[in-house]
């Protein structure tokens, strides 16, 4: 009985280390300044003069603080980076809802999780948003044409 009760002692010291740590390691994170660390920084494209994003896909975790830069590194057509909350025929009726729009966006932004403005060639600009719960979400050009030539991606989110 001795030994077990000397192996029941040091596997409790080996639980009050662990707490120990954890704790330790949730205040070294909780020190931290915002934005470092616990969000996820994401950077997309478009190559060429091509109806392109340079990635036709991203993954994120679920419920992460995203911060996005879409560069329009595009050399002469603007484009335009649209999240939208399903697959393909939600990002189509978004798309044709904002055909006629100056910003290219319909007024009903509901199916819209996140979107820059529509930039020019050369320009850039970073949104922050938060990721949605699991599953695939179309990220798509608005700008007329451009998501019919096949201007999309999927984003992950897992
Ligand atoms: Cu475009």
């Amino acid at each position: 009985m001795k030994g077990r009760h000397t192996v029941q002692r040091q596997l409790l010291l080996a639980l009050v280390l662990l707490c120990a740590g954890l704790l330790a390691a949730c205040n070294r994170q909780d020190a931290q300044p915002q934005g470092s660390g616990s969000g996820t920084n994401l950077t997309i494209g478009v190559p060429g003069m091509r109806l392109l994003f340079d990635r036709d896909t991203l993954s994120v975790p679920a419920n992460a603080q995203i911060s996005l830069t879409f560069n329009n590194s595009n050399a002469g057509l603007q484009h335009n980076w649209v999240l939208v909350r399903g697959g393909d025929s939600v990002a189509a009726a978004v798309n044709d809802g904002g055909q006629t729009q100056p910003d290219f966006l319909p007024s009903d932004r509901s199916q819209i999780i996140a979107a820059t403005r529509v930039l020019n060639s050369g320009e850039s600009e970073t949104i922050s948003f938060t990721a949605p719960g699991p599953g695939s979400y179309s990220f798509i050009c608005t700008v007329p044409g451009h998501f019919i030539g096949g201007m999309k991606g999927v984003l992950r989110v897992e």
